[in-house]
């Protein structure tokens, strides 16, 4: 990996970068990963590289679904265990979420390595080697273990493609996505979409998980039902709007 200095104004942006390069590289992500990564990066810079108001109240209803959950499931693939596998298996333990790997472009090899990687940052088991079930789709993706995303009632997927997104919601379970487009089938179909980076939404719903566990369930229940993912997308696209609208005046100057 290059060494990004810390006082790079970009810092954060080129580590990120520069990790789901070293997944590719070590086997872990996909080529296409890459391409996944540059399209988050261009939404970012839209949203103004920051966890909105409307990124925080969907992760807020977020963690308390997967708090609540009786079999909650994180659904990881190669760039999410490329770029944050620490915070992946810390939101796991907070949440009591199972960790399983589920990929689109699925190799034996790329499965194994991410659940060695997931192992080597904290997580005791790691489901996804031996899928025994199948959601009704015709690509990999519909590869699941019968104990994990098969029977979950809540599962966490983030940086998805649509298809899944939509067979999981089909099957009646509450889906939490976590992709910086808006605009894509994904965030449109989830039940709780999360229109923020990976990295960020990660971090912040840990805290999240802390502090929420706390609370009574009756709060964690009003928290889910008052939740209107539709308010919170079109909340997302006027942050862009609005985020744009500041650039445009900052520009004339
Ligand atoms: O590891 P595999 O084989 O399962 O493949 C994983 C990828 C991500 C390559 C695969 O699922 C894919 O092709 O995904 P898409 O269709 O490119 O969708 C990824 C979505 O995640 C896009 O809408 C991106 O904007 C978004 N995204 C990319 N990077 C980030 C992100 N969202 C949040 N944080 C990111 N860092």
């Amino acid at each position: 990996m290059t060494e990004i200095p810390k006082d790079h104004p970009r810092y954060e942006s080129l580590l990120a970068r520069e990790k789901v390069a070293a997944g590719v590289k070590m086997g872990i992500t996909s080529i296409q990963g890459l391409i996944a990564q540059g399209r988050g990066e261009s939404f970012d810079y839209l949203l103004g590289e920051r966890s909105t108001k409307s990124a925080l109240y969907a992760e807020r209803a977020a963690v308390a679904a997967l708090i609540l959950a009786n079999n909650p499931v994180i659904s990881v693939n190669g760039n999410v265990a490329a770029l944050s596998p620490d915070k992946v298996v810390a939101l796991a333990d907070v949440t009591g979420a199972k960790l399983e790997v589920n990929l689109f472009h699925r190799t034996e090899t790329r499965v194994h390595l991410i659940i060695e990687q997931l192992k080597a940052n904290g997580a005791y088991e790691v489901l996804g080697k031996n899928p025994d079930a199948a959601l009704e789709l015709s690509h990999d993706r519909r590869l699941v273990e019968s104990r994990g995303i098969y029977s979950a009632d809540v599962v966490l997927v983030p940086l998805e493609d649509g298809d899944r997104c939509e067979k999981l919601v089909e099957m009646g379970k509450t889906v939490i996505t976590i992709d910086l487009n808006p605009l894509s089938r994904t965030s449109k179909t989830a039940t709780i979409s999360i229109v923020d980076n990976l990295t960020r939404a990660l971090d912040n719903m840990i805290k999240l998980g802390v502090e929420l566990k706390k609370e009574k369930k009756e709060e964690l229940v009003k928290l889910i039902t008052t939740y209107d993912n539709k308010r919170a997308l079109s909340e997302a696209i006027s942050e862009i709007q609005e985020h744009l609208r500041a650039m445009a005046a900052e520009a004339e100057y």
